[in-house]
């Protein structure tokens, strides 16, 4: 038993009441209906009545961790959670990936599994829409695609594992450089990981529409830039971004690759403890920056448990009990039942904030 946390059942963000009493009265008769007001939620290809909630996880499921790129802890740890719930149901786990977080760099790989004849595809999305033909071909091919932590449009996979609302993610960075940069405000930049990356671009169209609130009127938003998920660059732009703002008050960066480099950057540069930094980083990188003074907060999610749930959705829709439909259940091994929410989108839980009085108390 790897996980230690009781069993929840959770439902995809803004409709977590509605959701709720939905599956209440979804399970009552049968439990498979197709929200018929979503487009996408129809995307799996696949009838919401052929699921069998009962169906046990079929042995022996080829089961395919794609990341966005492979040189990134965070997949390190997400594909081990994936690696761990495939040999519980006694899958094969491969991981595969590229080098660099590219729009389409993941398109090959994906052709390679569709030829290999992949049961389960996980995949962090580094675009939207790049790497949809290839989806396509493997779920024609018979594979069940789950994205998690970056998702692609919604028509091109079964099922979106979600870390955390999109609005909570952003509305704690903003919240956190807010309360470290002080009352007087000030100006503020994001440094982002790749621009085409669909997650982080949901976060910081949230974090703009967040900053509108009264109580950040204070803070100006001045650059979003890009360090790509690459260390050096990453560095680069900070460096920049403290050239062309001189004034900076904080920076914003929501990837744990980005934040890592930042806060080594600043923390050897007279910018040290002047301009605040927070986004979403892992504590044991993080933890000597909270303590050296570079930095005060940050937050994340329990990255392995997002690998695990999303290896347990793969082969849950692998093994016919579900479909992807909204309204539908299933059990992710340690973790419990998860309902699936609107647009086929399953939600791990709520992000953990982390100061320098429980950074210690982590151990990833
Ligand atoms: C980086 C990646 C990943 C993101 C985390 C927070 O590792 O960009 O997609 O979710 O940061």
């Amino acid at each position: 038993m790897r996980f230690s946390s009781k069993a929840t059942r959770r439902t995809a963000p803004v409709f977590l009441a509605i959701v709720t009493g939905l599956t209440l009265a979804l399970s009552g008769c049968g439990g498979t209906t197709v929200n018929s007001d979503s487009d996408e939620v129809a995307n799996s290809g696949t009838s919401a009545a052929s699921a069998n909630p009962d169906a046990p996880l079929k042995e022996g499921l080829k089961v395919a961790f794609l990341p966005k790129q492979l040189n990134n802890s965070y997949f390190t740890v997400t594909d081990r959670g994936g690696k761990t719930a495939v040999e519980e149901y006694k899958g094969t786990f491969s991981e595969v990936g590229p080098s660099e977080a590219s729009a389409s760099s993941q398109v090959s790989y994906i052709n390679t599994l569709t030829q290999q004849g992949a049961d389960v595809i996980a995949t962090s999305a580094n675009d939207p829409k790049a790497i949809c033909s290839a989806l396509d071909e493997a779920r024609s091919a018979g594979a069940k695609v789950v994205t998690f932590d970056s998702d692609t449009d919604a028509d091109c996979r079964d099922l979106y594992i979600n870390q955390a609302t999109a609005e909570g993610i952003a509305s704690t960075q903003v919240k956190l450089i807010s309360e470290a940069i002080g009352a007087d405000g000030g100006d503020i930049a994001v440094l982002s990981a790749t621009a085409n990356a669909t997650n982080q671009n949901a976060w910081i169209e949230l974090m703009k529409k967040e900053l509108q609130k009264p109580e950040y009127s204070k803070l100006k938003l001045v650059a979003t830039v890009y360090g790509d998920d690459n260390a050096q660059k990453s560095q680069q732009e900070v460096q920049a971004l403290m050239q062309q703002h001189p004034t900076l008050k904080g920076i914003i960066s929501p990837t744990t690759v980005g934040i890592a480099a930042a806060a080594q950057y600043l923390s050897g540069s007279e910018y040290k403890g002047k301009v605040q930094l927070t986004g979403l980083g892992f504590p044991s990188q993080m933890k000597e920056f909270i303590k050296n003074g570079t930095m005060k907060s940050f937050a994340l999610w329990d990255v392995e448990k997002l690998g695990y749930l999303a290896a347990y959705a793969g082969a849950a829709l692998a093994s016919g009990q579900i479909t992807g439909a909204e309204g539908e259940t299933f059990k992710a091994g340690d973790l419990g039942e998860f309902t699936i929410g609107a647009d086929s989108v399953v939600l791990l839980g709520d992000p953990t904030v982390f100061t320098a009085d429980n950074v210690d108390q982590f151990n990833f």
